[in-house]
């Protein structure tokens, strides 16, 4: 952080001046993701500036994802996002395809309860007059990096105890003999608003895929209707395709 101190006089604010450095230590390897940053103090006496532009720097690059903030620990460089190639034609649960590929699975809930269902959750969960629903909201990361926004909602005869749902949906499913068999799911392209940005660690405006299903019971019963959100940047959907007959 030393240059900044050469560097001043040049038009720029400091701040971008800072967060430039910052991300060319981050693209050069100089600072390689997980490493931690000196504390805020620290850079504002070496660069010689004010702390509020050190902390307007950091938040930048927290926003555009490029450094994470883990309350009392400090600020470090994010982790680096790895593609993951994801079937369309298995029906599998985050937790399932995470484990497999040997990456640590970690949720954050969002919203977790029984509720009065909205009319969608009605007709799609094919609801019972009166049935509650259950609402399973999380964000989730692998390898910790957050990577979607699942809010999964479950007629509350098929999942009447929502705060027990611990790391898995679907394993809290089975253990009421419910967990679907099949599912339809729809993808479409989108751009994030400022929130959902926010909770994936991206600037507002970065590419989603905004995933729907709906599963099913063997007796044809919906169990979930889920929306996803995915970083744009982190999925590829891969199906095998057979000549049509
Ligand atoms: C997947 C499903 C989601 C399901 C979740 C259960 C997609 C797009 N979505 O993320 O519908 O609720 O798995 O995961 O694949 P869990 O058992 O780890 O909670």
């Amino acid at each position: 952080f030393r240059s900044l101190a050469d560097a001043k006089g040049s038009n720029a604010p400091l701040y971008l001046q800072l967060r430039k450095s910052i991300e060319e230590a981050v693209r050069d390897g100089v600072l390689t993701p997980g490493d931690a940053l000196p504390s805020e103090r620290d850079i504002a006496i070496k660069a010689d500036i004010s702390r509020v532009t050190v902390r307007k720097a950091l938040q930048n690059l927290v926003e555009q994802g490029v450094l994470i903030q883990r309350h009392g620990s400090g600020t470090f460089v994010a982790p680096r996002i790895e593609r993951v190639e994801q079937s369309l034609s298995r029906l599998t649960s985050f937790t399932e395809d995470m484990a497999r590929r040997g990456k640590l699975v970690q949720s954050v809930w969002l919203e977790r309860g029984l509720y009065v269902p909205s009319p969608q959750e009605t007709m799609v969960l094919g609801l019972t007059a009166n049935e509650m629903v259950a609402r399973v909201n999380r964000l989730r990361f692998a390898n910790e990096a957050a990577v979607a926004i699942e809010r999964a909602s479950i007629g509350a005869s098929l999942l009447p105890n929502p705060e027990a749902v611990g790391s898995s949906l679907y394993a809290a499913l089975a253990e009421h003999g419910n967990k679907p068999v099949r599912a339809v799911q729809r993808i479409s392209a989108a751009n994030l608003g400022p929130e959902d940005a926010q909770l994936l660690r991206v600037p507002p405006g970065a590419a989603s895929l905004n995933i729907e299903r709906v599963s099913y019971l063997p007796s044809g019963k919906v169990v979930e209707f889920t929306r996803s959100i995915y970083r744009g940047d982190t999925y590829d959907f891969v199906a095998e395709l057979r000549l049509a007959e």
